[in-house]
């Protein structure tokens, strides 16, 4: 792929954060994607990664799902920030999926023809050391430890694909925000439900310090079974944690609820007011009612 300096894209966070991207966006290719500077990571930035890593582990006992588990064991990725290729040899294998290493958040319709295509873009760089357990902008860690893992498991990598390939569709309805929210309340923050109780399977609460248990454990938040206009409808803010979360059954749930026609929802949803982050409806299924 040709090399191109581009500007870099719009902050698609934009509406909620201020902050200039963090990346390097100059020189990438034309689909944004750039090779991984392995080498150019120090000693403490692998040690800065192997305590996010083993806090993380420490807290996912009895919260992750048990996909996401495994599929975190399958990646080897402990003993400093892994090589992508090295975790392509395995998920290649699993699901047909492969990272891209990118500079940092990419445009809306760049981000949806990876996923389209099983490509997931992973930042390449690593948070500093002063910036721990909040960041504003998705870093290495947050993409490889939150993200990759699940994407060993055939259901939810083939919802992923599906989420990437009604990109286009959502860009012609104007209705990208609606989708963010989708991405946001299940890739980020999803629960799902499992003999053994709740458990978290979204990449914002499992990178994060506080949000796992906080998401399974907390009389807080309102906990909903999803249901996929209440989700495209409802509105989020990216710095603190959830009002609502929402609760699929299974990856199977989450799929077969999304494998349908989005242009009459769309259209429907289009003269509907947003639902606001902690407000419940009649016609929620409520698994928790929250204290907010
Ligand atoms: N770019 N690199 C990167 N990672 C993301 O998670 C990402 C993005 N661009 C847009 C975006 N997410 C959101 O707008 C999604 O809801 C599409
Ligand atoms: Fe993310």
């Amino acid at each position: 792929m040709e090399k191109t300096t581009q500007t870099p894209p719009p902050n698609p966070f934009s509406a909620n954060t201020s902050h200039a991207l963090r990346g390097n966006y100059e020189d990438m290719r034309a689909d944004y994607t750039v090779e991984q500077p392995f080498d150019s990571y120090t000693e403490e930035e692998h040690a800065r990664w192997r305590f996010l890593y083993n806090r993380q582990c420490e807290l996912l006992k009895g919260y992750a799902a048990d996909a996401y588990i495994r599929g975190l064991e399958s990646l080897n990725a402990a003993d400093g920030i892994p090589r992508l290729d090295a975790a392509n040899e395995v998920l290649d294998k699993a699901t047909g999926w492969n990272l891209v290493a990118v500079p940092g958040l990419i445009p809306d319709d760049v981000f949806f023809d990876h996923l389209a295509n099983r490509r997931f873009p992973v930042a390449w760089w690593i948070r500093g050391a002063d910036e721990l357990d909040y960041l504003v902008e998705p870093d290495i860690f947050h993409d490889f430890f939150g993200h990759v893992p699940l994407l060993s498991n055939p259901t939810f990598a083939a919802y992923m694909e599906k989420y990437g390939k009604g990109g286009p569709k959502a860009i012609k309805h104007g209705a990208t925000k609606k989708l963010a929210r989708l991405y946001w309340y299940i890739v980020e923050f999803g629960l799902i439900q499992t003999p053994e109780g709740l458990r978290a399977f979204g990449a914002g609460m499992l990178s994060s310090k506080d949000e796992t248990i906080y998401s399974v454990k907390s009389p807080i938040p309102h906990r909903v079974r999803f249901n996929l206009e209440r989700t495209l409808m409802t509105d989020y803010m990216v710095d603190d944690f959830q009002k609502t979360y929402f609760v699929i059954d299974s990856f199977d749930h989450l799929f077969d609820e999304c494998d349908r026609d989005f242009d009459p929802i769309y259209s429907k949803l289009a003269q509907q007011a947003a639902i606001k982050p902690d407000q419940l409806l009649e016609s929620d299924e409520v698994i928790t009612y929250g204290e907010v």
